[in-house]
């Protein structure tokens, strides 16, 4: 963990804070960047906020050390969401992302393994990011290695193949190491998830996968830390999906639940709008 807070409601209360901040760095990434993934990268803050804070065990200094917690982003067009919160527990400094996306610049909207520390895995081609999490926690249980994996997916994504593969392969390989987290926002680029591909009921196919399921609020920090500290111990023999219900655009409010803020630009007079709002979220 990265913080020194001993008491739940003074952690929550941080972590809340961070949210307002983090929330309007994806907006400035955004405008520098000229156009982004902002819908879903505003609907996983409390997510990755709460994984980078409190449940990761890493070490920002050292970003590559081994026996570290994983944690992939398959959902990889999340970038301008993930960036800020890797800046924020400490792996590079805020302003290494003044040219965003610009031309040399070390982040692109797909974070890269090999320029991003911090970053485990470099994805953006969806469906990738679970297959390797049960590679990574299958070696982890062959080393005997105490570290987990976790993997965040999108729920658009879970119109991939690779996903189910992985998701029997996990399974079957008794992975109790391994902990996947939907990022349950109902959307996806092109409209609802239930129009493009219905994946409900998604509860009920995780659980006829061999897996644990959990179903939280993804915006309400209290659930987070509970879902996460109460996971069962890496020796356990079933994988745990952790499907967090979330807002795509989550505190921007002409942003919220609509399909075509999955990315887009701004303006001077959205970008403020935008930031106001967020000064005014109120989560659970
Ligand atoms: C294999 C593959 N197909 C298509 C895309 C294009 N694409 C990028 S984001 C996206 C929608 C993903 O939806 P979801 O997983 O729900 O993401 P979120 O709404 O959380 O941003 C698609 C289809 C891609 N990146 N990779």
């Amino acid at each position: 963990m990265i913080h020194n807070y001993t008491k739940r409601e003074d952690l929550v209360n941080f972590l809340k804070g961070k949210s307002v901040e983090v929330r309007k760095e994806i907006i400035k990434l955004v405008v520098t960047a000229g156009g982004g993934h902002v819908g879903g990268g505003l609907s996983m803050t409390e997510i990755l906020l709460a994984m980078y804070y409190h449940v990761l065990n890493i070490d920002p200094k050292n970003p590559k050390k081994e026996d570290r917690d994983r944690f992939i982003l398959s959902k990889g067009h999340g970038g301008v969401g993930i960036c800020p919160v890797l800046a924020d527990v400490g792996y590079y400094d805020h302003c290494m992302m003044d040219d965003f996306n610009q031309y040399l610049s070390p982040f692109g909207m797909h974070p890269d393994m090999h320029k991003v520390p911090g970053i485990d895995m470099s994805t953006g081609s969806l469906g990738h990011g679970l297959p390797i999490s049960v590679g990574l926690a299958l070696g982890a249980r062959l080393k005997k290695a105490s570290w987990r994996t976790y993997c965040l997916l999108g729920d658009g994504e879970c119109n991939e193949g690779t996903v189910w593969e992985a998701a029997m392969a996990g399974a079957h390989f008794k992975l109790g190491n391994l902990t996947a987290i939907l990022d349950r926002n109902r959307l996806m680029l092109d409209g609802p998830v239930n129009e493009i591909m219905e994946i409900d009921p998604i509860e009920d196919k995780w659980k006829a996968f061999g897996w644990d399921v959990r179903i939280i609020d993804g915006h309400d920090y209290n659930q987070l830390i509970d879902t996460f500290e109460s996971l069962p111990p890496i020796s356990s023999q079933k994988p745990v999906c952790v499907i967090c219900n979330t807002t795509k655009g989550k505190g921007v409010s002409y942003m919220e639940n609509q399909t075509k803020w999955h990315y887009g630009g701004l303006d001077e007079a959205t970008e403020k709008q935008a930031c106001d709002d967020i000064d005014k979220i109120c989560l659970p």
